[in-house]
């Protein structure tokens, strides 16, 4: 299957909640406030985020005065290259990915940081990097299990310690091993942690010291996961991290199970850190680069096909006569 179906399937949800209530939104009969009113609520709801959703009307304000448009369904077009407006992707985003590089992993209680670095590992690997795991989160033995698992499938090498070895020192174990071993990409995983735990934070810091003063050479990419199913927190939380650690990037998982995937283009609109991957399911390959305007794409793509249906409806056409009615009359 390719990508963009994956990635159509994996927004279904969204998709069903977006159309439904778009194909409300534009029978309306004019261009008015109530229809400016009925959109804004519609955006909102799908966690596309308040500043976004503001931008974006008022964007499409502009266009259809300066356009003379005045019937609601031949703004749809405008609305969602309006959404591909607001979200810009710098070209050296991935660069890092081409670099000796050192992915550190971070972010909250669950949100799928395990699972990611599986998945990164073997695509990393399937394009012929050499790739390294370390596990740097060493509270539980089962945390510990779970990335072997993960650096099985993806037929990785794995740095661990036992359950309760201090992070830092897996970290320096690992760095060393990665340039031992002329690896192309480490990835650590760490516990998850909130911004405002203190001495979470500061291992976090230690860890990052440790990477600089051993292997400066390599470079770092700090990666946020964030549970897309949690939408405006998830936003929130970024927002939290980003003031008392560096990010390079964000990773939203679990953008198979919520019907607001408008975060995603939220959190790529409003924050100055770029969304790098999503996540799109539980499997391996269920994780890809972020590209917002196939993601708008995916999210719209049966939006014309249920608003027409739904006007169909609307125009109270009970039964399209068939072949032999027309013969009888
Ligand atoms: N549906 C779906 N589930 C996901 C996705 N990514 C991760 N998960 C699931 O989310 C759960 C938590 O994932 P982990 O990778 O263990 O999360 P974590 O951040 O490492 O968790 P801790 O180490 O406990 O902080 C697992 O059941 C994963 O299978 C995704 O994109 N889609
Ligand atoms: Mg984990």
């Amino acid at each position: 299957m390719g990508f963009f179906q994956k990635l159509k399937d994996g927004l279904t949800k969204t998709r069903d909640s977006i159309s439904k209530s778009f194909a409300n939104v534009f029978k309306a009969s004019e261009i008015d406030d109530d229809f400016y009113d009925s959109l804004e609520e519609t955006l909102v709801m799908s966690d596309m985020g308040y500043e976004t959703t503001e931008k974006v009307i008022s964007d499409l304000r502009i266009k259809v005065k300066d356009q003379k448009i005045k019937e609601a369904a031949a703004c749809k077009e405008l609305l969602i290259n309006s959404l591909r407006d607001q979200m810009t992707v710098a070209d050296n985003a991935y660069d890092f990915e081409d670099k000796k590089s050192v992915i550190l992993v971070i972010g909250v209680n669950g949100v799928g940081k395990t699972t990611s670095i599986g998945k990164l590992a073997a695509q990393y690997k399937n394009r012929g990097k050499k790739v390294l795991i370390a596990a740097g989160d060493t509270f539980r033995a089962a945390a510990i299990d779970q990335l072997k698992t993960w650096a099985n499938r993806a037929n990785v090498d794995i740095i661990a310690q036992g359950e309760g070895s201090d992070p830092s020192a897996v970290v320096y174990d690992a760095v060393n091993a990665a340039k031992a071993r002329n690896t192309d990409i480490l990835l650590i995983d760490t516990a998850g942690r909130l911004h405002n735990k203190k001495n979470l934070m500061d291992e976090l810091a230690k860890m990052r010291r440790i990477i600089s003063k051993e292997y400066p050479e390599a470079n770092v990419e700090s990666l946020i996961v964030l549970d897309g199913t949690t939408g405006q927190n998830a936003l929130e939380q970024a927002r939290q991290f980003s003031t008392v650690t560096d990010i390079d990037g964000i990773i939203i998982t679990k953008l198979d199970g919520t019907a607001k995937g408008g975060i995603a283009i939220a959190i790529q609109a409003e924050l100055s850190v770029p969304v790098k991957y999503i996540g799109i399911g539980e499997k391996i390959d269920d994780l890809q680069r972020f590209d917002p305007s196939q993601y708008v794409t995916a999210l719209f793509s049966d939006f014309d096909m249920k608003s027409d249906m739904e006007m169909l409806i609307d125009a109270d056409i009970e039964e399209i006569p068939k072949d032999d009615d027309l013969f009888d009359l």
